[in-house]
């Protein structure tokens, strides 16, 4: 039984009114909050190392300026996030010094390597395709702040899940060697997409106290389950075959049955023992020292200015 200003907390949240930064909120719920909204905005910042490599090497300049366009949304991303995440009280280099010294989780997924081209189309197709089934609940979150901040990103999402179905199925309509290497993405991705809803219901600490206060409105197996759904069909017209003998659709149960996950797999990826992760975390440390001389810069310009408006 909550009592006093934790009982009228949870009613507002349960009326559907929004929390706003200024309003009383109990320390669990900032914390989680923290938690989640800087683990997002990491792996947004992250995420845009497995496409980045792709850049220099896209096959047109068409697809080279909607690449570009895409990494640089989730440069976006990254700020809102850390944005929404100032509001809760903390700096948003505090944020990144815990990501870059390895104590701060970011999205298993982009631990993994993008080896040909046909990975970029599998990250839209899959791993964006994912991230949107997760984050249009967000949008209707009870912090406002993150909400908020998910309208723009869902709408951007969208783009990048089509630019990576587009691309697969101009490589699927291509040679029989650009459909195999849309069919080797598609095996190498599949799992790890399906990972990227978090561990099963049974196993997801956070999502009880997350789905009283309104952060969490669907459980992780739901989304997945969801995900699983509406990609079978995509995959089909793509003429690509999903890397599951146990994927069946389920006629009593309206969804598709679908084989175990490895689960060892994920959790060592997120204790940090995937393909990339250590790759990762070095490139964004020397990414950071290497923009030193511009911050620099860019604190004299501000104490010049604010020196200027004294006098
Ligand atoms: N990777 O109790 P739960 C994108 C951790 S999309 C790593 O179920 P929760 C777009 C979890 O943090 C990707 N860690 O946790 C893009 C917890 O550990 P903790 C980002 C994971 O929070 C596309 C522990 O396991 N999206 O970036 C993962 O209730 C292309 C137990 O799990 C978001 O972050 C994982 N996959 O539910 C960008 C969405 N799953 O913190 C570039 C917002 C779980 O207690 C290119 N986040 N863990 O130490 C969420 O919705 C939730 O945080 C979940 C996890 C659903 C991810």
């Amino acid at each position: 039984e909550l009592e006093g200003q934790e009982r009228v907390f949870q009613e507002r949240i349960d009326a559907g009114v929004k929390i706003e930064p200024k309003d009383w909120m109990p320390e669990g719920y900032r914390k989680t909050l923290v938690r989640q909204i800087s683990q997002h905005a990491h792996s947004e910042i992250v995420g845009q190392l497995p496409e980045g490599n792709w850049i220099t090497r896209a096959p047109t300049l068409k697809r080279k300026a909607i690449l570009l366009a895409k990494v640089q949304d989730e440069a976006g991303h990254g700020l809102y996030l850390y944005s929404a995440a100032e509001t809760l009280g903390v700096s948003r280099d505090a944020l990144i010094a815990q990501l870059h010294a390895g104590k701060a989780k970011y999205s298993s997924i982009f631990n993994y390597p993008t080896l040909t081209w046909a990975d970029i189309g599998a990250i839209g197709w899959l791993v964006d395709g994912s991230a949107i089934i997760n984050q249009i609940p967000l949008c209707r979150c009870s912090y406002g702040p993150y909400a908020r901040a998910m309208v723009r990103v869902c709408k951007e999402e969208s783009f990048h899940q089509r630019q990576g179905y587009d691309l697969l199925l101009a490589l699927c309509n291509g040679t029989p060697e650009q459909k195999a290497m849309a069919q080797d993405a598609l095996n190498r991705w599949w799992w790890p997409a399906l990972m990227m809803f978090g561990p099963s219901d049974a196993d997801s600490v956070n999502s009880a106290q997350s789905t009283q206060w309104g952060i969490k409105l669907f459980s992780n197996d739901a989304l997945r389950q969801k995900m699983v759904d509406q990609t079978v069909p995509q995959a089909e017209y793509l003429g690509l075959t999903i890397p599951d003998p146990d994927l069946k659709w389920n006629e009593e149960r309206g969804h598709y049955d679908f084989g175990a996950i490895d689960w060892d797999e994920f959790f060592n990826v997120i204790k940090g023992n995937g393909p990339c992760n250590r790759e990762r975390l070095a490139t964004r440390v020397q990414a950071y020292e290497d923009g030193e001389w511009f911050r620099e810069g860019l604190n004299a310009h501000a104490d010049k200015q604010a020196a200027r408006g004294a006098a």
